[in-house]
């Protein structure tokens, strides 16, 4: 049903449009409610940086307070196991919007702008442009400094800034103690890489923020994604909302911080000064560089608490920002013919292995991402999904949810069958891959209803290490467990496949 008129359409000339197809156009019955007859579905897609899963309703380690997107998930499906392909912005998210595989992509790092590889593919939100949708986003979607004119529409606003954190906000800075900052540095520690250092400004700060926020970058993201939603009322839309928190550095007004005491949070059982590869892992599994927070120094546990409160702060006020947009939805009459997707571009640890960054993490804290999908009607909402699922596959079932046909080579599954039944039978693992260097893959990752494995190097040259879920905290590497052999056989296999495709 792809339409060959490519300009956001009137809502009558639209009315007029469909009313003629209705013959051949089949939506999802549910989203065919009686007064919605000649409506498209809209779609609200919501997007978060380094948002760990972390949530109350992913029942958060450090207590996480996200009333608003635990609402959301009460309203749809949360997807309790779902992981994002690359431990990296750019990478992630090319392949989320193109619905392709890394190795389909060919982006590995934060610099590659796949559309100069790929000029004729159509990303998600360019196939609802072609379908007659008006399509915007406002805020952070592609990566800082990479944006896509083809997905977005002529009446697109772009809104807010999309960098990660060199945007200029309107609070106090609180410098974290460096200079009296005790922690020795161990022999093997490597120096800083200088495009590290080159944040290094901002990792070692907390930004305070006056009011509500109503400097910094986010604030105005949100407020354009409600301008939009305003705007577009009346038309079938595709309207993206991307914050650039929690990403460092960690940024909220004081009050989202008072909603969490340092004296409170537990460190996790493996937090160390410095990135530590555990014992009996390979050295490749763990990076010995922070790449987001504490750049070359050590973390104090004092400030490491500190840290993890300002995390949590950042984390609730994005939450409280996405609940301005997802409470004008409501307030517009628009929830029951829109499908709100909340989306994160890849996970974080915070302190676990002395890590504090996303990059080279192929655990499940830096692979493992919050999805929420709350399409009306569907018979799963309110419940959690605990299948294996990808952040690939939200492509072909967003597409599938609004009654369009993606193009071929997508490579997601669509999770539709899901949404209508989260027990349903679904034997699909989850794939993540780490590039050193954005060409040469470093580390392959699959995840499985029952393990979590990563080999490093070709054929596994650099180790390997298999994970067990029921061990929670990633404390003890499996991989060489007699008792573990078959499985490890067959993983490996799985993940020497798809290495396969990278060459
Ligand atoms: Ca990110």
């Amino acid at each position: 049903m792809k339409s060959s008129q490519a300009a956001p359409l009137t809502r009558r000339k639209f009315l007029g449009t469909v009313a003629a197809a209705s013959a051949v156009v089949s939506f999802p019955a549910v989203l065919r409610g009686a007064e919605n007859k000649l409506r498209k579905p809209n779609v609200l897609f919501l997007m978060a940086d380094d948002m760990r899963v972390e949530l109350g309703c992913y029942a958060s380690r450090f207590g996480a307070k996200t009333p608003n997107l635990d609402a959301l998930a009460k309203s749809g499906v949360r997807f309790d196991r779902n992981y994002c392909q690359f431990p990296l912005c750019n990478p992630s998210r090319a392949s989320l919007l193109t619905g392709r595989k890394p190795s389909t992509t060919g982006v590995l790092g934060n610099r590659t702008d796949f559309r100069k590889a790929h000029p004729d593919w159509t990303t998600l939100p360019q196939l609802f442009k072609e379908n007659g949708y008006a399509t915007m986003r406002a805020g952070k979607i592609y990566h800082g400094g990479i944006d896509d004119a083809k997905s977005w529409g002529a009446t697109s606003d772009t809104g807010g800034p999309t960098d990660d954190g060199s945007a200029p906000a309107v609070g106090r800075t609180k410098k974290l103690n460096v200079a009296t900052n005790a922690i020795a540095k161990p022999a093997d520690a490597p120096a800083p890489l200088p495009a590290d250092l080159g944040r290094a400004g901002y990792s070692d700060r907390i930004v305070i923020l006056d009011g509500n926020g109503e400097g910094h970058g986010d604030f105005h993201a949100t407020d354009r994604t409600i301008e939009n939603l305003r705007q577009h009322k009346d038309e079938p839309f595709f309207i993206a909302g991307g914050l650039i928190k929690p990403h460092s550095p960690p940024t909220a007004p004081q009050k989202f911080f008072d909603l969490y005491d340092p004296d409170n949070i537990k460190l996790p059982p493996d937090f160390a000064a410095w990135p530590t590869v555990p014992p009996g892992f390979p050295s490749a599994a763990i990076r010995k560089r922070n790449a987001d927070l504490f750049i070359g120094r050590g973390a104090s546990e004092a400030e490491a608490k500190e840290v993890i409160r300002a995390y949590l702060a950042s984390l609730s006020w994005a939450d409280w920002n996405f609940g301005r947009i997802i409470r004008e939805l409501d307030t517009l009459g628009l929830r029951d013919h829109t499908i709100i997707v909340m989306v994160v571009d890849h996970g974080y640890q915070l302190g676990e292995k002395g890590k504090w960054s996303k990059a080279g993490s192929l655990f499940e804290m830096g692979t493992r991402v919050p999805l929420i999908i709350s399409a009306p009607g569907m018979k799963g909402n309110g419940q959690s999904c605990h299948r294996i699922v990808e952040s690939l596959d939200i492509y072909p079932t967003v597409a599938e949810l609004a009654g369009l046909t993606p193009e071929k080579g997508i490579e997601g599954t669509s999770l539709v069958p899901l949404l209508k039944n989260p027990t349903a039978k679904w034997d699909k693992p989850a794939y993540s891959i780490w590039s050193e260097d954005g060409k040469t893959v470093h580390g392959v990752a699959v995840r499985t209803e029952k393990f979590r494995y990563a080999e490093y190097g070709k054929d596994g040259s650099n180790g390997a290490m298999l994970l067990d879920p029921k061990d929670a905290d990633e404390l003890k590497n499996f991989a060489d467990a007699p008792d573990h052999k078959s499985a490890v056989a067959e993983l490996s296999a799985l993940t020497r496949k798809y290495a396969a495709a990278y060459g």
